[in-house]
């Protein structure tokens, strides 16, 4: 993962590029993943750029909460009232591809554990 904190997220949230925009408030945003691995499949990050958990503080612990009801207002807006799952890819091990903290909300179908 490049070190970078210009990323093509913080370009979503200044609306330079398009996406698919589900929720938005002051702290947070909410969009459609570009490459969907669920029938729903949303982003959601926080307007300030933190690049992954790793980096998140304690100063971050309301914003983080925040986040997390923020995966489920925008799952019950969605409909997906037979469950779903959050997750947060990590650094490399973790499967992160982009800079910018962002919770994965998934559902619509059957998830299976171990995830890949
Ligand atoms: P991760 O691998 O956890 O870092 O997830 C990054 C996700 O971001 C990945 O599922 C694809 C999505 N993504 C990447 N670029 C764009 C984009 O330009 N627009 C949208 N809507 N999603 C994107």
């Amino acid at each position: 993962m490049s070190e970078s904190t210009e990323t093509i997220f913080n370009k979503i949230i200044r609306r330079e590029i398009p996406a698919d925009i589900v929720y938005e408030d002051d702290l947070a945003i909410a969009f459609k993943d570009i490459h969907p691995q669920a029938p729903v499949h949303i982003l959601i990050i926080p307007k300030k750029p933190i690049k992954s958990l790793v980096q998140a503080q304690a100063e971050d612990i309301n914003l983080m909460g925040h986040l997390l009801l923020t995966a489920r207002r925008v799952a019950l807006q969605a409909g997906l009232n037979n469950g779903y799952r959050v997750v947060i890819n990590t650094d490399d091990d973790g499967g992160q591809t982009v800079n910018h903290i962002h919770l994965h909300l998934l559902g619509g179908r059957q998830m299976t554990w171990p995830p890949g």
